[in-house]
């Protein structure tokens, strides 16, 4: 398996816009996977991007069943894909993406394998997270996904609030005011905090600072251009974009 060729041709993939037939990588195994993820991702570190954040997928059963896999994966956040909270995103140089809404948690403390997430966490807020899968039609297999940083491509996080209980809060998506989702944080993993617990599981440690997006609420639609996108989580508040319209 050539990491390095697979980093290089799913970079070229996003910088290009030009999606890779899925299923052809010849990657079977989550931990290569992964191998390529971090090579990707410090591809985008040395053009000088920053790292914020770690986003978890596949949390929901809406979204195992709209992709078709029943795991966890886990991917890097990074500034250059920060959407300002109310703001315009040029979403033009993506290839197919879609948005999905989801709750975000701001570290205060370190956050460590087996100790109790809550108590790591400063904030809570919603968040819009903009997934571009780098393959052919959002067509891929699970280690292809994991290598392709989990589809991610950007996204928005809402005010940050005390940390609340974030059980069973109704989440809306709506796209130019009309619904397009409705769910529950219930559907990640049954609570949010799952979702943390899991992220220190997966990522060994998390430091004070880092912005985690638990996961879909909801399924995730396609985002056009000159949409404006609105997600509402209750008691939280709401968190939205607009696209641009084509030059
Ligand atoms: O739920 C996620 O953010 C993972 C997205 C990866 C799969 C996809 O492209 O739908
Ligand atoms: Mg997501």
């Amino acid at each position: 398996m050539n990491i390095t060729a697979l980093a290089d041709s799913l970079d070229a993939a996003a910088r290009d816009a030009r999606p890779l037939p899925g299923g052809g990588s010849g990657l079977n195994d989550p931990d290569e996977a992964y191998e390529v993820q971090n090579a990707l991702v410090s591809r985008r570190v040395a053009r000088g991007e920053r790292l914020t954040g770690f986003k978890l997928g596949f949390t929901s059963l809406a979204k195992m069943r709209q992709m078709g896999v029943a795991d966890l994966i886990h991917g890097r956040l990074t500034d250059r894909m920060e959407i300002p909270d109310g703001g315009r995103y040029d979403a033009s140089g993506l290839i197919h993406p879609r948005v999905e809404p989801e709750v975000a948690f701001l570290l205060g403390d370190t956050l460590r394998p087996g100790a109790d997430p809550a108590a790591a966490v400063a904030a809570v807020a919603p968040a819009l997270e903009v997934i571009d899968s780098r393959y052919d039609g959002f067509r891929f297999s699970l280690p292809e996904v994991i290598a392709d940083n989990t589809s991610a491509a950007g996204y928005a996080v809402g005010p940050w609030s005390a940390p609340a209980d974030l059980g069973n809060l109704g989440v809306l998506l709506e796209l130019d005011g009309r619904l397009a989702q409705a769910g529950s944080t219930a559907a990640i993993l049954g609570h949010p905090l799952r979702a943390l617990a899991a992220a220190a599981r997966l990522a060994g440690s998390l430091e004070p600072g880092t912005v985690i997006l638990a996961g879909a609420a909801t399924a995730a639609v396609p985002l056009a251009s000159g949409t404006h996108v609105r997600a509402t989580v209750a008691g939280l508040g709401t968190v939205q974009f607009t696209t641009e319209e084509p030059a």
